[in-house]
């Protein structure tokens, strides 16, 4: 089990506790051409939460929203919101006045933290709402030239944190789904060190020499896990991009050597094309695949290019981070491994009971974290017995790996046939035409549902009957072929979610 003294406080833990540790000297944070100690993030932080508690009247349990694309200053100001006993909401940069003022209502924000770059959205919801009463400004350059920066440089470099709770609220995690009615979750100061000395230690090996890098916003748990808690907890170190797109992060790879990296499988393709073009990822020991499946061509080529194999895990805002995950000595294609220590895993047939292995059912979870939704009546749905029942199709084999079936709304039935989605766009995507692809039911009347792919071609292809004809034969010949898409479309781009999931609701209400 996971045993933490019964005052915790999370902040104090990534930080202070980690120079009394001996990493004082440590790079703790890369981000804006800059590295930063642990000593100086000790410091910062600490300046920061006096500002928080004297200047901005910030009580313990207040909600606090930070605004900000992935930068150390966001990762500061989480840091010391969480030192002076708040509970943060991180938000991403792209989100418009009216999903800010959902999550700022939902969550009753008193006091929001802002990239002077990004005020404008926020500064216009705080003039309606209800609960926000200060909006100050920080540099996410980190030039220290905005408001919460200038009182910060007057403030000490110690502070006595607020004695929270292990099991005090400390984060509340915004997940959308597919309805549009934010969710929040929330994670107590010890979950979010539970998800470090759990799948961190056990499932990566975290050393202070490792060099993190990913894409995931530090507003999605995903991102906050990968890119702050796992490296400050071991003294490693993170590099914070605010444009993560795959050319900049192989570059910075490059740059930094980079060790452990968390992203999806789209990105992973791009860095398999770019060592083909001559790039030197040597340095990644752990690549971290998740949010998408990992289509099995991706994996085997990452495994002949590095030798080394990438890790496929499965996690939910509601759970907080990755619960289902290869192992490097334990590893399979198409397949998300067995569960991270601590958790168990069931899979449920559509009346709730156990589904015999080889079937596919709905994949249940419990273990050290668990959802709570705050104030809302969707809390049954999702636990039930004591188990998280997730929005995932998954069947065990029976050697006890779990292999993703679809999202449990991208399961297609045809004809009576249960088809599932992703596993057609796996196939396509082994077509060297197909960049990517999104499957899914078009209503029919005589097969209730038809498997319909929306693709995205390569370039120097042409979306024409040819082609058409040419990926319907080769998901035949790769998978069952009645699961071939009966119907085609080419498109542009994939609708996707700002955290790179592709909207395949979206896909299908496009064509309606
Ligand atoms: O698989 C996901 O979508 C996820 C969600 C939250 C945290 C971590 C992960 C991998």
């Amino acid at each position: 089990g996971f045993d933490y003294p019964e005052h915790l406080n999370v902040g104090v833990e990534l930080t202070d506790a980690m120079v009394d540790k001996g990493f004082g000297d440590h790079t703790a944070l890369i981000g804006n051409g800059r590295r930063r100690t642990y000593k100086e993030l000790s410091d910062w932080t600490n300046r920061l939460a006096h500002v928080l508690v004297e200047d901005l009247g910030v009580k313990p349990g207040n909600r606090v929203l930070i605004r900000s694309a992935n930068n150390p200053a966001m990762v500061a100001c989480w840091l010391a919101a969480t030192k002076a006993g708040a509970v943060v909401v991180n938000t991403m940069p792209m989100l418009r006045a009216g999903e800010l003022a959902k999550i700022i209502d939902k969550a009753e924000i008193t006091h929001a933290l802002c990239d002077t770059r990004l005020m404008e959205e926020l500064v216009s919801c705080a003039k309606t709402s209800k609960h926000l009463r200060t909006v100050v400004g920080f540099d996410g350059t980190s030039n220290h030239d905005a408001e919460l920066d200038r009182l910060a440089l007057q403030k000490p470099v110690r502070f006595q944190a607020v004695e929270t709770g292990r099991d005090d609220v400390a984060l509340l995690g915004f997940t959308s789904g597919t309805t549009g009615d934010p969710k929040a979750t929330m994670h107590f100061h010890r979950d979010l060190l539970i998800i470090a000395d759990g799948y961190a230690r056990e499932v990566l090996g975290v050393v202070p020499e490792d060099v993190f890098i990913g894409s995931p916003p530090l507003a999605f748990t995903f991102g906050l896990g990968g890119l702050a808690v796992f490296p400050l907890r071991f003294g490693a170190a993170a590099t914070l991009l605010e444009q993560a797109s795959p050319p900049n992060m192989v570059e910075i790879i490059q740059q930094y050597r980079a060790t452990v990296c968390f992203t999806a499988p789209t990105a992973y393709r791009f860095m398999l094309k770019a060592m083909e073009e001559g790039a030197d990822l040597s340095s990644l020991r752990a690549a971290v695949s998740a949010g998408e499946t990992l289509p099995a061509p991706v994996y085997d080529e990452w495994i002949a290019k590095t030798g080394k194999p990438m890790l496929d895990g499965i996690g939910a805002t509601e759970m907080l981070h990755i619960f289902i995950s290869n192992r490097f000595d334990d590893h399979r294609p198409a397949c998300t491994g067995k569960p991270v220590t601590g958790y168990q895993v069931r899979i449920l047939d559509e009346n709730g009971n156990e589904a015999p292995r080889g079937e596919v059912g709905r994949l249940a979870v419990r273990g050290p974290t668990g959802c709570r939704y705050l104030a809302d009546d969707r809390q049954s749905g999702y636990v039930q017995n004591g188990w998280n029942v997730t929005g995932d199709s998954f069947v065990m084999d029976d050697d006890g790996y779990l292999h993703f079936a679809a999202r449990s709304d991208d399961m297609i039935v045809s004809s009576g046939y249960n088809i599932a989605g992703p596993e057609v766009e796996a196939a396509l995507l082994s077509h060297p035409a197909v960049a990517e692809c999104g499957v899914i039911g078009a209503p029919d009347e005589a097969r209730g549902h038809i498997v319909e792919a929306h693709v995205v071609l390569t370039p120097g292809h042409t979306g024409d009957a040819l082609m058409v004809k040419t990926l319907q034969d080769h998901v035949k010949a790769t998978i069952a072929p009645y699961k071939y898409p009966r119907s085609v479309r080419f498109i542009e781009a994939l609708p996707k979610t700002q955290t790179g999931k592709i909207q395949r609701f979206r896909l299908r209400t496009d064509i309606q």
